[in-house]
């Protein structure tokens, strides 16, 4: 401890260049930061060394998003020092809790998809992978939501303002990155057509490394971020023509393509500034990984068998095109070695199959930005669509029959004709990768039936499911010390790094002693949630409360809308005395709306009118209380997740491709109400479906559903208490004097065709929350089925889906030889 308060002295005054008697949170902040990053550097050199002695298979993990949070709780917790740093600093006068809130979170993500990539990431360090994460380092990561007058206001995420003390800069190692320039073609001389692309303008790619510790056995990888720097400084013409000024402003301009990370989630930009950062990022991070490669190898045929490239969803796609320009155009390879060598290589993660989230991109912006990609695209494109052709008319051609050969052509071509001559992405990812994955079974098995069935036919090998996981080290042990201590005091600390241990909890479950030491953590963890909304919004929480929380990004499918209609119907079941037996309950919302997106937006001024509303109404307030939680980000999920009780799941069946907020929640012991959707299916298939509240129509029944016509109209008529309550949204109920305020939401549900059933599940998910009140009453089952659901995640660590990727995937073998054992 000694040698850490030091180090800590140390690093305020050298680093830092302050006063160490000048008591600052932030400087003693950083200066631990920095201290616990010198504890993490000898590792990480340790590992990457192993891995060129080892001769390792290394896993690239390419994600133009990362949402990694804050990292000093976790970094101390997987160096093992978090009881010496807390003394360390109590000595010096700080406590501990109140440094790590002087931490930005890293938001370099929107949602689930980017939390996704740092859980994997955790993973792999943990069971000692040979892996790296490569991604953008944004200036400005996902915007800093406020809620103003009800509504969203988005403000600049200046993140990289107070320094980072965690990352690396190495402004030595540019890498030049090309856009536009034209193709020259030429013949070799064996007569072979050569391509080679002349460059256009030109900028250098900058890497930032951040550590990313694995729990308690010294492996420390690498994740990678690129900033965007200008070339202008080494270029010899802005000297001769003078032109100062211009050649800076040439420069501001080329830095802008790292600026800032896109915020719209399942929503395609479709802007030309975003397939630059996707081309940007893709071409360094090829370049370092052929540099890598090139060390030890001369034959770029072994690629394959040294390196797994996963693609997080297609936005890092154009990887496919780049990696074959160069074992054309460098390497001079022929193209169906150099072809093998691709689909070896890479692999492809699907997240969603919303159809407005498939990214395409218009030929004629690609003809220009990235002429030699697009050619290779094309030639692509026609290399596969005589193989399909071929296929087909092969004797085995099973539902490929001849006559529909032209569409299925039309169907699974690279280059889509209308609206305007685009690629598809997906279906580049698809052909270039041998594995296409899904990421919960249902999910894999619509990717199989509806959006790619094509393929399926054709490469019946390629589509795999991995569902996904989350780290137990943030989710659990970081995020909530009260329940880990007593799950430790029982049985060890072993489920950190292996969660299936958890199952013997289950015993534990019918002890009263256990369950009401069970009830004492969760009422912590209210408690200082309790603390933290009174500090942040001062509001008042009841903390003999239902806390009810609905948390993450706001989308019509994931339906914060059917939430809000249970709240209103509550609301008047309780204001006309209709409700004696209501159970009080706090409802708890948070999320962010894409900028663009209307409808979203709307919704979240909705639930903040009607908070409004029912928490100033001194009828029912003591009752029922309405939170919006401003800026959910991954710092506030760790300390709502906890305190949560209830978790709401209640996405359209078939429409949430895995979910993980899902995840956490059962893992902290909250139960789940929701519908049969994403990876809460395979949760409560673990669990068990009766330990769980689900309700609403499956995916099957509403395929039916919509068959037969769909008439939401049917239900407003023919249910008084919904039609009350979306009568009340259109009216100025919640609005007063603006009318019409929240009409849109309501005609997109009548008149609209509620593409989300929301009005065909209203009646069942009112069943189940009364269930659920009910349930809530007996306090001694509630606990029982809380602690069960916990026991029984074992299966959703990102540390099995990890392993599965590895084995099923990448044919990757963690490292031999890993020591265990505290790093400090
Ligand atoms: C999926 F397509 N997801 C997308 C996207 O653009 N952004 C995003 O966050 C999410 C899915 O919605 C998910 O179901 C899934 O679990 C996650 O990707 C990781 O696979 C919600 O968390």
């Amino acid at each position: 401890m000694e040698g850490l308060k030091k180090d800590v002295i140390r690093h305020v005054v050298s680093s830092l260049g302050s006063d160490y008697a000048s008591k600052s949170a932030y400087n003693y902040y950083n200066a631990l930061a920095l201290a616990v990053r010198d504890r993490l550097i000898d590792n990480w050199i340790k590992t990457q060394r192993s891995y060129y002695d080892e001769k390792a298979k290394r896993v690239y993990y390419l994600s133009l998003e990362y949402l990694p949070g804050k990292s000093l709780m976790n970094n101390l917790h997987c160096l093992g020092i978090y009881e010496t740093a807390r003394k360390a600093m109590s000595d010096l006068g700080f406590s501990l809790e109140d440094l790590a809130e002087q931490e930005w979170d890293a938001g370099l993500g929107n949602g689930g998809l980017g939390r996704l990539a740092s859980c994997f990431l955790d993973s792999m360090a943990t069971l000692g992978i040979p892996g790296y994460g490569y991604g953008i380092r944004y200036d400005y990561g996902i915007f800093h939501q406020v809620i103003e007058d009800g509504k969203q206001v988005e403000q600049a995420d200046n993140w990289m303002r107070v320094g980072n003390p965690w990352a690396y800069e190495r402004g030595q190692h540019l890498f030049p990155v090309r856009f536009f320039g034209e193709v020259k073609n030429w013949t070799d001389e064996y007569g072979r057509l050569r391509h080679t692309w002349t460059a256009g303008d030109t900028v250098l790619a900058m890497p930032c490394d951040m550590l990313v510790p694995g729990w308690d056995n010294h492996h420390v990888i690498n994740m990678r971020l690129w900033s965007a720097r200008s070339d202008v400084e080494f270029d010899l013409d802005f000297f001769n023509t003078g032109n100062y000024l211009g050649a800076v402003e040439e420069k501001i301009f080329d830095e802008k393509i790292s600026k800032v990370l896109y915020p719209s989630d399942q929503i395609e930009e479709g802007r030309e500034l975003r397939l630059k950062q996707q081309y940007f990022f893709v071409t360094a991070t090829i370049q370092d990984i052929l540099r890598r490669f090139r060390k030890k190898h001369q034959d770029m045929t072994e690629l394959p068998q040294s390196v797994a490239i996963q693609l997080n969803d297609t936005h890092p796609a154009i990887a496919i095109a780049e990696l074959m320009r160069i074992l054309l155009d460098e390497d001079l390879l022929d193209w169906e070695v150099a072809w093998d060598i691709c689909v070896s290589t890479f692999a492809y993660t699907n997240h969603t199959i919303l159809p407005e989230a498939l990214e395409t991109w218009p030929v004629s912006l690609l003809e220009r930005m990235l002429p030699r990609h697009m050619q290779i695209i094309y030639e692509i494109n026609a290399r596969f669509l005589r193989e399909v052709e071929r296929v087909a008319r092969s004797e085995d051609c099973g539902q490929l029959c001849h006559r529909d050969l032209d569409h299925l052509k039309q169907r699974v071509s690279l280059i889509q004709e209308r609206p305007i001559k685009s690629v598809r992405m997906a279906h580049l990812a698809i052909i270039g990768s041998h594995s296409v994955n899904g990421v919960a079974a249902l999910h894999t098995e619509l990717l199989k039936a509806r959006v790619f069935d094509d393929f399926q036919r054709l490469y019946p090998q390629k589509i795999n499911n991995k569902t996904n996981g989350v780290t137990p080290r943030r989710w659990l042990w970081s995020a909530n010390q009260p329940l880990s201590r007593l799950i430790a005091s029982h049985i060890g600390t072993g489920f950190v790094r292996n969660l299936d241990e958890l199952t013997q909890l289950e015993p534990l479950a019918a002890d009263p002693a256990f369950r009401e030491a069970w009830r004492a953590a969760k009422l912590e963890n209210k408690q200082r949630l309790q603390a933290y909304i009174k500090r942040k919004l001062m509001r008042e929480l009841h903390t003999e409360h239902l806390f009810d929380v609905h948390i993450k990004r706001i989308h019509e499918y994931k339906r914060q809308v059917l939430n809000l209609l249970h709240v209103v119907t509550a609301y008047n079941r309780l204001r006309h005395g209709q409700a004696a037996d209501f159970t009080p309950r706090t409802v708890f919302f948070g999320g962010k709306a894409a900028p663009s997106y209307f409808m979203a937006k709307r919704i979240i001024h909705a639930i903040n009118a009607v908070a409004a509303t029912v928490n100033a109404d001194s009828r029912v307030n003591d009752k029922l209380q309405v939170v919006y939680l401003p800026n959910y980000c991954v710092s506030q999920a760790e300390r709502v997740i906890p305190a949560t009780e209830l978790s709401e799941q209640i996405s359209t069946a078939g429409m949430e491709a895995s979910g993980t907020g899902n995840m956490k929640f059962a893992l902290n012991g909250a139960l789940t109400i929701g519908t049969w959707d994403g990876a809460t299916i395979e949760m409560a298939q673990a669990i068990g479906p009766e330990l769980l509240f689900i309700f609403g129509m499956r995916e099957d029944e509403l395929v039916s559903l919509r068959q037969h016509g769909y008439n939401p109209m049917l239900y407003y008529h023919g249910d008084e208490e919904l039609r009350e309550a979306l009568d009340m949204l259109r009216s100025d109920a919640f609005s007063p004097g603006q009318h019409g305020l929240f009409a849109p939401l309501v005609d997109n549900l009548l008149h609209g065709g509620d593409r989300f059933f929301v009005l065909a599940d209203y009646r069942q998910y009112l069943g189940a929350q009364q269930d659920v009140g009910r349930l809530y009453l007996d306090q001694e089952e509630w606990t029982r089925r809380s602690i069960l659901n916990a026991a029984r995640m074992g299966f959703f660590s990102s540390d099995r889906a990890i392993s599965q990727y590895a084995r099923e995937i990448w044919d990757v073998a963690p490292m031999a030889g890993l020591q265990n054992g505290k790093g400090a």
